[in-house]
Formats: C-alpha cells, structure tokens, sequence
C-alpha cells in the first residue's frame, strides 16, 4: 500500500471530490467528504485485492471460508484507515481543513448484518484473518435491512427497519456475473445410469439468482486484502411459462429471501424463510467454491478438502453439509463415500451456546417443502451413522428423530472439529450436551477461547489509551498483542496510573456529553461508570443488576444522609422483538431510571442511563469510558462474551460470574484484578439436574430480596402498569436464572466494587493489570489458534 504525504492526500480528496461528488472542499458536505475518502482508500484496496486474489491463485493455496448468517460489521471507514496506514495523514488533513474526521467517519452508516456476539465475532475474525496473512474470506447474506432501530417510547421498545442501505454503501461491489442459481423445492427423480447407480435431478425448482456482493477485508498494513462475499436474492431473468402478475409475483417473493436479518439472538425463529435464508446462503457459497476449485486447481474433486475448510458459525449453516454431498453427487458425479469423504474433511464447527431454545432443529416437513433431495441426503447420513451404534444411545445422538432435524447432530457427524468458544463451554459440551458424541469421537471437540480485534477496540476506538501505552512500551504490541503484558512493569509506577487514570477520566467525560446529548440527563464523570451492554436475555441477567439498583436506591432512601460512593449505571439493550420479557426488563430499566434521576433525595449518588439502539459504533463510545464491566450471566450459560474482553482491554474491571471467557479473564488477573460472586456452572448443572433450588424460599426468608421483589407490583417505580408478570414468574417459574439465589452475593460483590474504586491506587493498578492482560484475548491468537489446530493454512507473512 503507498503512502501519502498531507499535500498528496490533500490533492486526491480534491480529486475525490470534483469528480465523484463534484464540488470542492470548501462546499463538501461531511458525507462528501466521507465518500470522497472512501473511494482513496478503494482505489488502493481493489488493487492489492487483485493482486492478493493472483498470489493465492498462483501458489494454489488452501482457504478457509468462514460461513456466517451473520456479520456484524459495524463502520469501516477507521478501521480501513487504520489497516491502510492513511489514518494519521487523513485525520491531519481534515483537521486542517478545519473540519471534524469523527463527523465525517460518523456519516457512514453501521452495518448490522448481525444480532451480537456471534455476529461481531465473525466480524472480528475476518479483521484477524486478513491481518495475519491468512487466505481466508467470508460468506454472507446482504441483507437489504439489518438488526432493527431500536427506539424507547415510555419505556417500551419500538423497532424501526434499519433501511442502512438508502444511500449506496462504498465498500460493496456488485459482481453479477459470477451469480450463481440456488434452487428450491421442486420434486425428486431418480433413472438408474448404465452402472446401476441412482442418479437423482430435481424438476420444477424455484430457481432464485444468488448475486454476490464483495466488501474488501483489509488486513493490517500488509498488503494482504481477502473478501467478504455478501449474496443477494434475485429472481432468475427468465422465469418460465410466467404470466406478468405471477412473476411479480415470484419476484416478490424471492425479494423476500435477503430481505431481513431474524432479529434472534440466542433463541431461533422456526419460521420457513429463516430455513430459506440459511439454504440460500449455504448453496450460494457451496457452487462458488466448487466452480473455483474446478477453475483453479484442474485435480479431481475428490481432492477438494485439501484445498478448502469450511468453517460454520453455529449450526445456521449446517445445510452446507448436505449441500456440498448434494453437489459432489449429482452435480459432479462422486459415489456416496467419495462425496461423504471430501465432505468431512471440509466442514468444522463452532458451537456458541448450549441454550435450548438456540440449538436449531428444524421440522422434517419443512426440510422437504425447502429441498426435497437435500431432505433425502440427511436421511441417508442418519441412516448410516445410526446403523452400527448402540440403541441405547440413539435418542441421543439421532440426527433426525421426532419429526425433527437436529442440526447440532447433523454438524458435529459432518465435520472432522467441533469447537467451543471457552473452555468452561467447551468442557460443558463434551461433559454434558454433546456427551454421546464426545464418547464416540473424542478427538473431533476441542477449545477456541474467542478474542476481538484489538485494532478495532483498542487501537481505534481508544487512540488516547494507544498512544499512552505506545509512549511506555512502543508499538510491538499493534502487531503482537502480547506484548501489552510488558505494561505490567509499570503496577507501581505512579506517574503512570495517573496518566491512565487521566484518559479514562477524559473518555468518561466524552461519554457524558453523550448521554447528556441523548437523554438529557447529567451524569458525574467522577461516579463509578458501572456498564452492562449486550443483548438483553433473561440469561444475562440484566434483572440482577436492576435489582441490585432498586436495593441501593432503596438503601439511600432509608438513610437519605448516607455516604456512598457515586454510581452511574450505563445500559445498552436490544430484546428480540417477540421477547415479552426482555421487553418488560427493559420497561423496568426504565421505570427505575425515572424514579431514580428525578428524585431530589438521590441527589448525584445515583444515576441510571438506558441509551438507545444499542449497537458497534456506540459500543466503540462506550467502552473505553467503562470503570465496571458488568458479565453476571447465571454460570454455564454465557458461553463466551466478548464485551467482557473489550471493556477489560479498555482498562474496566470486571465485576462477573465464573461463567464463559470470564473464568479465562480471572486466570490471566488473579483474584485481586476482578470481582467474582454467585453460584459457579457446577452449582447450577447440579441444581437444574435436581431441583434443588427454591426462588419462594430465598423470596421469603431474605428481607432485601423481599423489598425489591415486592416494589415490582407496588407503586414504588410503577409508571402506570405494575411488573406482575416479571415478578409471578420469578416465584411460579422457579426463577430459572437463579436471581434471587444470587442477589445476596451480587449485593455484596457490589459492595467490594465500590470499596476498591474508593481506594484510588488500588483501581488504578487493577485497571492496569486488565489492560495489560488482555492480549491473550485478541483474536489474532484465536485465529493462530484456529489456524494451527484445524484450518492449516500456509503462512503468507
Ligand atoms: C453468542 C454467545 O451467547 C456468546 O457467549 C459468545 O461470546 C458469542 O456468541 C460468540 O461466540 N451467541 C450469539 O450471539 N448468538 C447465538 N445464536 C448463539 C451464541
């Protein structure tokens, strides 16, 4: 990549500008501006994509393809910039143009081609892939609307659609010719071919046109740039025997296919065009790579997975399982353990949650009515894989039973790795969900921990806290993340606290002008800044904290005189828009802020901030101005969490249960460097296993849990409509999420929480230590990992 003086970066922006958006730099607009700049940075990128495509052409090299119904790319323009190397010259030359580079990066628009974790990991991993020179790309859906808008009106969550592409998105290039056609329905016929073989085709197909849309993924100041390859659904140009109004018809309808991301995180939506998404997507990618390896490599398909790994973001992808059979086949003319060979060298699987209600199993109908032929495959897979296993465990293991497909079984038979995305997860899954199969096949499960791209989190969206850390270690740690453990020379330096402590102050106090710009509300920049941002679910136990508020609201109310160390409680949450409860949490949130924040007696002790649509890019504002990271899933159920990485990367402390990447955070800090409390995964497996524990009892006999509990149907933040149901389901339902089993020692880890921070040398030194333990969690290592254990990549850099 070239590097540009000011002057030089100056003469192109102007360039940019006349001819693109023909005005100058004095009339340009910030969004001129930012296409302008968009469109430097393209001319540079589509280059060394070419020449990154020729050189892994060249050298026949093996890929990955990460497979992912989700993306969760947020903006790129920072980090385009920053992988490029214009970052500094570009932000020089709009500042002395006398204009804002955040305004201008701000008028990109956020892609959110994804719910959350699973969704921005992918996003994270595409960063990493690229920046160790790896050869690997991505495939997705362009989804013409990403995760809702989220507004808040009286404390219920309104969705918008999120029309992210109203105005053309600059990343993305159409590449029509290299559509291909995904086929759905239709019915099954076989003829026997002169060898006796079956020889299946498929008549009357719906035939929808897959049109890749490519978004380059730059990596870090290495020339390397790989692809992510977006499909959107078109109808075919000719539709047969259609008459004017059935093929508008039938263009509406396939429309439909890219039309929405489920807005579903951790919990799946059987709904058909959810099924057709995931075909769609999976048959798209699976034609491409098989055209390519026939294009590329001129050796029997029979050798495919020497040349490709396919790795699949939770089980949404699975049908690329049958799909590649399908095409190896009856497309390409493999017998059934050619194909079933090739196949399961190919695929390996990440599994991100053990939650039930998450783990997909798809009717048996709609599998038929979706591919009829794709339908038969499955069968044929079960049929086998059951035949020589013991009776006893085929309940467990049958990928087909009840009129259900389970997808998990299908992925874990059809791939050579299974992997968790912590260790704790990791192990509940060989212990506990997937145990049957880990008997059979011990050495297909394995561990890769998750990690961010520390570029994003780190380097751009804490630049004052990068230039600290560089002044003090110098710049290894950009390429080598570890590195940042050198800063843990400096715990005793107090010239060096003081500066961190200067940079989280000066990042708070950018976050409260913030808030004060979307809420209205004041918030004291020398409060704790207490964070809980991620998706809202019961599992997360956002309830927790709030009861946590309701209990220190109730605290001060009590003892109006009390001295108490200052607190702002900082929410961001979308529910899923089916959600009941998680909506009814957030109207808590709510209900309990108001009260809060208008009450004279609280005075600037307590403050609680819901800040709306929740999503990367204010993520990126949030983080870096966090003091406490709130990770208080009940145990065994977060089977990762990455905001647990970011904000400790960012210097806040975690405050959490021993529950996913948590358990690694604690190993890597010690004890004094994090607050843990609450029951650990043993305790609640045990308890779930026997029903040992009972929510009306600790509702009875603890005083405080009482209070808060009752204060859900009394009028104490009751705005018009008390919180009955949350607060019958917690009794009825046995509170399924242990809240009221875990208030006391939450309460009480709150307490030390507060107490440390109060101790000024002591919080600095924790802080410190987070930051400089948290190189282990960028995902450059996970990718290393993934790298050195399944995918086997050669090495370009
Ligand atoms: C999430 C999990 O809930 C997180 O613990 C994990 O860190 C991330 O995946 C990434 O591995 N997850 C999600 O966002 N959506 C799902 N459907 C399943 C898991």
């Amino acid at each position: 990549m070239r590097t540009y003086t000011k002057y030089e970066f100056l003469d192109l922006l102007e360039d940019k500008l006349r001819k693109q958006r023909m005005t100058t730099v004095d009339d340009a607009t910030d969004k001129d501006l930012f296409y302008a700049i968009a469109a430097i940075i393209n001319d540079e990128v589509r280059q060394a994509g070419l020449e990154t495509v020729k050189r892994y052409r060249q050298n026949k090299e093996r890929q990955v393809s990460y497979l992912s119904l989700e993306f969760l790319i947020g903006r790129l323009i920072e980090s385009n910039l920053v992988n490029t190397g214009f970052k500094a010259v570009c932000d020089e030359v709009l500042t002395d143009l006398g204009r804002s580079p955040r305004a201008v990066y701000h008028e990109e628009e956020d892609a959110a081609l994804g719910n959350g974790g699973l969704g921005r990991l992918a996003a994270c991993f595409l960063d990493s892939v690229a920046s160790l020179g790896l050869a690997g790309n991505g495939f997705g859906i362009r989804y013409r609307y990403g995760l809702f808008e989220q507004h808040i009106a009286e404390g219920h969550q309104i969705e918008l659609p999120d029309n992210w592409l109203k105005e053309p998105y600059p990343w993305e290039t159409r590449r029509a010719e290299e559509a291909v056609t995904v086929n759905f329905g239709g019915s099954v016929d076989y003829i026997t071919d002169d060898d006796g073989n079956y020889v299946f085709t498929v008549t009357n197909p719906q035939k929808v046109t897959a049109v890749p849309y490519d978004v380059s993924i730059v990596g870090y100041r290495n020339d390397v740039v790989n692809n992510l390859r977006l499909f959107k659904a078109e109808a075919a140009d000719h539709l047969e025997n259609a008459t004017y109004n059935s093929r508008l018809d039938e263009m509406n309808a396939i429309d439909q296919i890219s039309a929405v991301l489920y807005p579903d995180d951790n919990s799946e939506d059987g709904k058909l065009l959810r099924l057709k998404q995931q075909y769609f997507l999976v048959s798209a990618t699976i034609q491409t790579l098989v055209k390519r390896f026939k294009q590329t490599f001129g050796v029997p398909l029979t050798q495919f997975h020497d040349k490709n790994v396919i790795q699949i973001n939770d089980t949404h992808p699975t049908l690329g399982i049958p799909e590649l059979m399908r095409v190896l086949m009856d497309e390409e003319g493999l017998d059934w353990d050619a194909a079933w060979h090739v196949t399961t060298q190919t695929f390996a699987y990440t599994n991100h949650t053990i939650m039930q209600e998450a783990l997909e199993k798809w009717s048996y109908d709609l599998i038929r009515q979706l591919n009829p032929r794709v339908l038969m495959i499955i069968e044929e897979i079960n049929r086998r894989f059951c035949e020589d296993k013991p009776t006893e465990d085929i309940e467990e293991i049958a990928i087909i039973s009840d009129g259900l497909v389970h997808m998990s079984r299908l992925a874990i038979v059809g791939s050579f790795s299974v992997n968790g995305v912590a260790a704790l997860h990791s192990e509940i899954i060989k212990n506990y969900t997937f145990n049957a199969f880990y008997r059979l096949t011990p050495d297909k499960f394995n561990n890769k921990t998750n990690g961010i791209t520390h570029r994003r989190w780190l380097q751009n969206a804490n630049p004052e806290l990068s230039r600290l850390i560089t002044e003090r270690i110098g710049d290894t740690w950009v390429t080598h993340p570890e590195q940042l453990e050198q800063l843990m020379n400096y715990t005793d330096d107090v010239e060096f606290l003081e500066q961190l402590h200067a940079v989280k102050f000066s990042n708070k106090q950018r976050l409260k002008a913030l808030i004060f710009e979307q809420t209205g509300i004041t918030v004291d920049e020398n409060s704790i800044f207490d964070v809980q941002i991620k998706r809202l679910h019961e599992y997360k136990r956002q309830l927790l904290n709030v009861f946590h508020m309701m209990y220190l609201y109730n605290t001060i109310k009590d003892n109006p005189a009390i001295n108490m160390q200052p607190r702002t409680f900082i929410f961001g949450a979308k529910a899923a828009p089916g959600y009941k409860r998680a909506k009814e949490i957030i109207r808590l949130i709510h209900a309990v802020a108001d009260t809060v924040n208008a009450d004279p007696a609280v005075g600037s002790r307590m403050k609680v901030v819901f800040l709306e649509n929740y999503n990367v890019s204010l993520a990126e504002d949030i983080i870096p101005a966090a003091d406490i990271s709130e990770q208080i899933s009940t145990a065994s159920m977060e089977a990762s969490g990455t905001g647990n990485m970011k904000m400790m990367m960012n210097g806040a402390v975690t405050l959490g249960t021993m529950d996913g990447a948590n358990v690694e955070i604690d190993e890597r800090v010690g004890r004094d460097n994090i607050i843990i409390f609450g029951l650990s995964s043993d305790d609640v497996i045990g308890y779930q296993h026997n029903g040992g524990y009972n929510a009306r009892d600790v509702y009875t006999n603890d005083d405080r849990v009482k209070r808060v509990m009752d204060q859900l149907i009394d009028d104490t933040f009751n705005h018009g409509k008390s919180f009955d149901d949350l607060y019958y389901h917690l009794l009825k339902d046995n509170d399924p999420y242990f809240v009221l089993e875990d208030f006391t020692a939450y309460v009480e880890a709150q307490e030390r929480a507060a107490a440390l921070y109060q101790d000024k040398k002591t919080w600095q030194r924790m802080s410190l230590v987070n930051i400089a333990q948290s190189g282990r969690f960028s995902s450059d290592r996970t990718i290393k990992e993934y790298n050195q254990d399944i995918w086997k990549l050669h090495n370009n850099q």
